[in-house]
């Protein structure tokens, strides 16, 4: 292990993912005494740990990089549309280097507690190996999707093979040559992993819950020529998705499904399905908004599936039904549903065949035909605690020594997603009531890191020792994140956005979607008042 941490601080950072470096280079540069604290290894968060094969990233390359430095941007070259977890760490890893970030970074250590001392205006983080770090301020960059959440179904530890779940894939790989493989849940992870499994596997069982929208990636090698030309203007192209809703560059069409022709319905969509990627959710004006146009793209995507798969039972049972299109996350494919027509392969409905337990020869099923489904290898594309699960994992005391957790017992309370009230002088990257898990999550992470590093300097300017958010601006806040998101479909969705895939947790919809160009906008507002809504002193 790396010596501790530095015992007194400015700034401690937890996470040393994208928004941790970040955070960790802009508050070097502004010469505060800052150092980072990190779990894993290495850099990289999420890319660090989800190396299953297949896994790749759902947003295209140009867009999922920091703009920050335009000599990074000039000097890094992606080879792919959507780049895969090998080339992403690559590039972490070249920023850390570029930047010379691992000096001021100890590997290896989770924080476990964080408690306010008010005399002193300041954090005491501690950690597992006893470290116990005084800082100022505290940047929580633990990652949105970091707290891998296996299922809980009886008899796992009986299991006699091995068992792994995609989030936290052991980096010397998973012998599946020949292999007897089950994979569990079909989200993004799922969809990713499963193909691969196929072409190595000597059968493999998936065990499906509900079937999820699934459109093709349509990857393939990055047109250099285009890349190159987009370096030539990137912060021109950057500053158009800092001011997008999605923060992207998905370009909404302007009519509506409803009122289309069915013919021309059909070709559009079409020319979205060729295109590949998640552009199709905005192909019309109302398909986030609207249910009975969301059905019209609902019942497109139904029809491929029948197209690509071979056993209509088996496309049957892939299909989505009874929740809006998009309103889970969108999943993108690579040869996914192409799988499905193999010899080697099988699907398991779990609501028609539900897994009872987990046994040492592999998955019992019941149903009309209860069966052991015997396995060499298991694994879990079973999700994340999303959005709360890394924070609530620390005991984080606040004023007065209220825990976080009982704060937020009946879900996430937060002002502009970055604080929380009770808890000075502590900000979130990428926390709930952000956009950012909704939007391009690097357009999210600069401007969060941007926004508090300015915070910060804005405080250190005028001999402010504490900056806390007010009660009454947090419950506005609240209600704004609500009320835009009850104005769309996204809250009908079972989906860990609502906290709906990890039993006991509060139903509430956390991400902010009222638009990255929008929150950017308040985000500002309240610094130019002088962080209204932050009271400091
Ligand atoms: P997701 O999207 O939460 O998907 C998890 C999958 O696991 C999903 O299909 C779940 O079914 C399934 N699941 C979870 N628990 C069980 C149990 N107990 N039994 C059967 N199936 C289960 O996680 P991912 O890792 O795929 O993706 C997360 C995000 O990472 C993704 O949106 C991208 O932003 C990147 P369910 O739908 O809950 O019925």
């Amino acid at each position: 292990r790396p010596g501790p941490p530095p015992a007194e601080l400015d700034v401690l950072v937890v996470g040393a993912g994208f928004a941790g470096l970040y955070a960790l280079h802009r508050l070097r540069e502004l010469g505060h005494r800052v150092h980072a604290v990190e779990a894993a290894g290495d850099v990289g968060g999420v890319w660090y740990w989800n190396r299953y094969p297949g896994a790749r990233c759902d947003i295209e390359s140009v867009d999922y990089c920091y703009s920050f430095s335009p000599e990074l941007v000039r000097e890094w070259d992606w080879t792919e549309r959507y780049p895969s977890q090998p080339e992403i760490l690559r590039y972490i890893d070249h920023v850390a280097d570029r930047f010379g970030l691992r000096e001021a970074i100890t590997f290896g250590t989770r924080v476990t507690a964080l408690s306010f001392d008010e005399d002193a205006d300041a954090w005491t983080a501690e950690t597992e190996h006893g470290d116990r770090v005084t800082a100022r301020h505290v940047i929580m960059a633990t990652g949105q999707l970091s707290v891998a959440k296996p299922p809980e179904i009886d008899g796992i530890a009986d299991f006699a093979g091995e068992c792994h779940h995609t989030g936290d894939w052991p980096h010397d790989g998973v012998d599946l040559d020949g292999r007897r493989v089950g994979v569990i849940g079909t989200g993004s992870s799922g969809v990713q992993v499963i193909p691969r499994i196929a072409e190595r596997a000597g059968h493999l069982t998936v065990f499906q819950r509900t079937p999820h929208f699934v459109v093709p990636a349509m990857n393939r090698p990055l047109d250099q020529e285009y890349a190159a030309e987009l370096k030539t203007r990137f912060e021109e192209y950057r500053e158009q998705a800092r001011n997008h809703p999605g923060g992207t560059h998905r370009v909404r069409r302007p009519d509506s499904a409803v009122q289309a022709d069915p013919r021309e319905l059909r070709e559009r969509f079409e020319e979205y399905w060729r295109r590949g990627g998640p552009d199709i959710q905005a192909a019309y004006r109302d398909l986030t908004t609207d249910l009975a146009a969301n059905e019209k793209a609902a019942e497109f995507v139904r029809s491929k599936i029948r197209e690509l798969v071979r056993d209509p039972e088996v496309a049957e049972r892939l299909t989505p039904r009874g929740y809006p299109f998009g309103s889970k996350r969108l999943v993108l494919e690579i040869g996914y549903y192409d799988t499905f027509n193999r010899d080697n392969v099988r699907l398991v409905d779990t609501r028609t065949a539900p897994i009872e337990r987990i046994e040492a020869g592999g998955v019992r099923t019941g149903g009309e035909r209860p069966e052991l489904h015997e396995l060499d290898v298991l694994v879990f594309a079973t999700g994340f605690d999303a959005l709360t699960g890394a924070l609530l994992k620390i005991d984080i005391r606040g004023r007065g020594g209220i825990s976080l957790r009982e704060k937020w017992a009946a879900g996430p309370r937060t002002y502009l997603g970055l604080s929380t009230h009770g808890f000075p002088n502590l900000f979130f990257m990428a926390g709930p009531g952000s956009p950012s898990v909704i939007s391009n999550v690097l357009v999210s992470i600069e401007q969060h890191v941007e926004w508090v590093t300015d915070h910060l300097e804005y405080l250190r300017k005028n001999g402010l020792r504490r900056s806390e958010a007010v009660l009454e601006k947090e419950d506005a806040w609240v209600d704004h994140v609500n009320e835009v998101a009850g104005a769309t479909l996204y809250p009908l969705g079972n989906s860990w956005y609502l906290g709906a895939n990890v039993p006991g947790k509060p139903r509430v919809f956390m991400p902010y979607v009222g638009g990255v160009g929008r929150y950017r906008q308040i985000c500002a507002d309240v610094a130019a008042r002088h962080y209204d809504g932050f009271e400091t002193r």
